[in-house]
């Protein structure tokens, strides 16, 4: 670690109260340019610490950063793993309200609901298809505290991996009735498409995620429990938002789910 314990709190402190006053900030590495990978998951678990003081749940967790078009809309080249606050979860149909939000952008994605713990190290597609309950299709509100999405990979971390708001919905499936690489999706924004893709863009199958997540956790002596909710991280690239847009979500026989903002 490169950082102090007071540093990390208040760093914490400060990305935890620009996510709640919906206020941007500069990326945090601009004044902590030695901040190491340990600070920033440090920060990440103390925010995490934070909304638990204040009675939030946490019920699963996310990968982001997990296809090529991700990683070359944001100019980062690996994976990082968030955390999923009960408050993040909105209803299905529902409207988003931007004006809670800095400059949001929405993700397709394929959510997992574990039905059994898994813990890493050596975890693979088969493990985690073997301990997964259902897969469901999922639509991530991104929103990264930091100005105009510009960030570093530690900075991002730090910040939770932009995670803000999801929705799930449209027809759980079975793991093993579907071929998670080659469903289709595709991300209608009033009524245009607006994104297309297929599984395998999330590391070559999405289970590949929630496999990198396990192993990750594993190094750090923790799990996936039983029940968690996983997004395995957005299939194509990130689109804007803005009030007044309704933007729709379809995935190959898992039927579709639909986000507005207001
Ligand atoms: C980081 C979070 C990325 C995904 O699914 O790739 C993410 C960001 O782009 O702000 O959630
Ligand atoms: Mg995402």
């Amino acid at each position: 670690m490169a950082l102090e314990k007071h540093t990390i709190e208040q760093l914490a402190e400060h990305l935890d109260n620009c996510e709640l006053q919906a206020r941007d900030t500069p990326k945090i590495t601009d004044d902590y340019p030695d901040m190491d990978w340990d600070d920033a998951y440090a920060i990440q678990d103390t925010i995490r610490a934070r909304k638990l003081a204040r009675g939030a749940r946490i019920i699963g967790y996310k990968a982001g950063l997990t296809s090529h078009a991700k990683m070359k809309q944001m100019g980062v080249e690996s994976p990082v793993f968030g955390f999923l606050a009960d408050y993040f979860s909105v209803p299905e149909g529902s409207a988003v309200q931007v004006s809670e939000l800095i400059h949001p952008k929405v993700e397709p994605e394929i959510a997992f609901v574990m039905k059994r713990a898994l813990k890493g190290p050596g975890c693979n597609i088969a493990d985690v298809l073997a301990a997964t309950d259902f897969v469901l299709p999922g639509i991530e509100v991104i929103d990264s505290r930091y100005r105009d999405f510009k960030f570093d990979l530690k900075s991002v971390v730090a910040d939770n991996t932009s995670a803000s708001r999801f929705v799930v919905g449209g027809q759980a499936q079975r793991p093993e009735s579907v071929d998670l690489r080659t469903v289709g999706i595709v991300l209608e924004k009033n009524g245009q498409p607006a994104a297309l893709g297929a599984g395998a863009a999330v590391l070559g199958h999405p289970a590949s995620a929630i496999a990198m997540l396990a192993n990750h956790l594993g190094k750090r002596g923790e799990e996936i429990p039983a029940g968690a909710l996983i997004l395995s991280g957005g299939i194509t690239e990130a689109v804007a938002v803005a009030p007044g847009d309704n933007v729709c979500l379809r995935v190959q026989g898992m039927g579709s789910i639909t986000l507005r903002f207001a």
